[in-house]
């Protein structure tokens, strides 16, 4: 599991529990958009094969990752929903930029985990290259978007126990 190759879109689904009933707001950056919408399309298509109705999933897009702090604060506080998806892919540039931005989304959405009634999941990519991107979504390392909708249906079901 803790393989830096391990396939994000494998997992036994046995182990999921149904997705019925429950509901999901899913927060997308636009940058890098060719491997977040992926990543969004992967997560929507995993939560309804899991039972989840196509009216009970919210998407709402934000400029960058770094807008997903607020994105995801935006959805507990405004919308009913038993758990919110923050997806973004940061893409290793020429500056110290890419640092900054990875360092303050994790850091804003683990404070916002600490706060919210509702779990919020870790949906970012932080990728050296392109190809490290391409790879995690839809790629030969499965899709990050799948991983994180069978996140949040465990950690929605963790509460209901
Ligand atoms: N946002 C991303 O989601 N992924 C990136 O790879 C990314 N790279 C950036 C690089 C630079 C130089 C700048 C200025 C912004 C970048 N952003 C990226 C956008 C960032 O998350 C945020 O939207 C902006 O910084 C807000 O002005």
């Amino acid at each position: 599991m803790a393989s830096a190759l391990h396939n994000l879109s494998s997992y036994d689904a046995t182990s999921v529990p149904s997705a019925k009933g429950m509901s999901f707001a899913i927060v997308v950056a636009d940058w890098n958009d060719q491997y977040t919408y992926a990543m969004a399309e992967a997560a929507i298509e995993t939560l309804k094969k899991h039972g989840a109705d196509e009216n009970d999933i919210i998407v709402k897009h934000v400029p960058g990752s770094f807008e997903l702090i607020y994105g995801a604060a935006w959805m507990v506080e405004n919308e009913q929903v038993d758990a919110v998806i923050a997806i973004g892919c940061v893409i290793r540039g020429d500056t110290p930029h890419f640092d900054y931005i990875c360092q303050g989304t994790t850091q804003g959405l683990a404070e916002l985990n600490l706060k919210a009634d509702v779990p919020v999941i870790y949906g970012l990519l932080t990728c050296n290259n392109a190809e490290q991107a391409a790879e995690r979504c839809g790629g030969r390392l499965g899709n990050k978007g799948t991983e994180c909708a069978v996140t949040a249906i465990k950690m929605v079901a963790y509460g209901e126990d």
